[in-house]
């Protein structure tokens, strides 16, 4: 099969009238917000996959770590002939790892917003994995997405490395959790990779890289709306700001207005003062306990976690 014929859309992921839509919603709010799906356009996604390789950036080389040593216990798990959904793949590097661990995974079914991105590394895993049929799917995973018709009987398994969880609200996370197991269906197994509480100085590192990529993911954000909107933020007068909320167990991420000054997008005139910020993005941080409550309010039962004390992979039953 020829990946691209396959490239789909799973539903309408929005035009750029909602992009619109909600960057004026959320920079009218106060405080001011932006919703942090949109940091990955094509660039945010090249920077995002940047993050992972620094130094400071645990959580991607203690999963791989984890999922490298576990892999066969957890395809152990998975019902023979099953499609395996990965919500928020990326560059499905994390997948590869699962699909190469034994279990005959008959369909990978990777789900994403980042459209251009997604095509890049499918058409290599289809060239190693001939036996697989791979299904890139365009979409927001937060809405109902169409899986393939020829694939919908398979048994499914759920995949969400990368502790995208935590960019989520917990109750929004809940929410989730329940739409997913709504997807996988009753039995279903669900993988989920989430970022442990730890050493506030880790966490702070993790998210102010002396390299300064993770500000450039973050001012991406800027660039896109100037890119798409037309805007005219001026990225020179806008700061990264990352800082560790312990009450809340969250990383937050901001933009900071690093004078007064005015913006325009798409016919709207916004004010900024000085140190004023855009808050971008949360990144909770669990406890085991705490996600598996989180899990079990979800209709999902806790039935195995690995870890390495830094990071845990959940295995959920639903
Ligand atoms: N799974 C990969 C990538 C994690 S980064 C890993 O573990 O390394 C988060 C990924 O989720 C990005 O590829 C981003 O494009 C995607 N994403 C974020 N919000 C999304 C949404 N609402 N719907 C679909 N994909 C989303
Ligand atoms: C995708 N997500 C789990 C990353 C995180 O750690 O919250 C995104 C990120 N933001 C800054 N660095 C990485």
């Amino acid at each position: 099969m020829n990946i691209r014929s396959a490239f789909q859309t799973g539903q309408p992921i929005g035009t750029q009238d909602t992009f619109a839509a909600d960057v004026i919603g959320g920079l009218t709010a106060q405080p001011k917000t932006l919703p942090p799906k949109y940091f990955y356009d094509l660039a945010g996604s090249a920077l995002f996959e940047r993050i992972t390789e620094l130094p400071e950036y645990y959580p991607t080389r203690c999963e791989i770590g984890i999922l490298r040593d576990q892999a066969p216990a957890m395809a152990a798990m998975f019902p023979p002939g099953c499609a395996l959904i990965e919500f928020g793949s990326g560059s499905s590097r994390k997948a590869r790892i699962l699909l190469g661990a034994g279990a005959t995974v008959a369909a990978y079914i990777a789900v994403d917003i980042s459209g251009d991105f997604l095509q890049q590394d499918l058409a290599q895993l289809e060239r190693d994995l001939p036996h697989l049929k791979v299904h890139p799917l365009v979409a927001d995973f937060t809405k109902p997405f169409a899986i393939p018709q020829k694939l919908a009987t398979l048994p499914r398994v759920g995949f969400f490395p990368g502790s995208t969880i935590g960019n989520f609200e917990p109750a929004e996370a809940a929410a989730f959790l329940r739409h997913a197991g709504q997807v996988l269906g009753r039995g279903a197994l669900f993988l989920v990779g989430v970022d442990l509480v730890k050493d506030q100085t880790v966490l702070h590192r993790a998210y102010n890289d002396c390299a300064g990529v993770t500000a450039q993911f973050n001012l991406n954000l800027l660039a896109r709306i100037n890119r798409e909107l037309g805007a005219d933020f001026d990225l020179a007068a806008f700061e990264h700001r990352a800082f560790f909320d312990a009450e809340q167990s969250r990383i937050e991420m901001h933009l900071v207005s690093t004078k007064p000054q005015q913006v325009h997008v798409n016919g709207a005139t916004i004010a900024f003062r000085r140190d004023e910020t855009i808050h971008t993005e949360n990144s909770y941080k669990y406890t085991v306990d705490s996600f598996q409550t989180l899990a079990c309010s979800a209709g999902w039962s806790p039935v195995e976690v690995f870890s390495d004390g830094l990071f845990a992979v959940h295995a959920l039953r639903r």
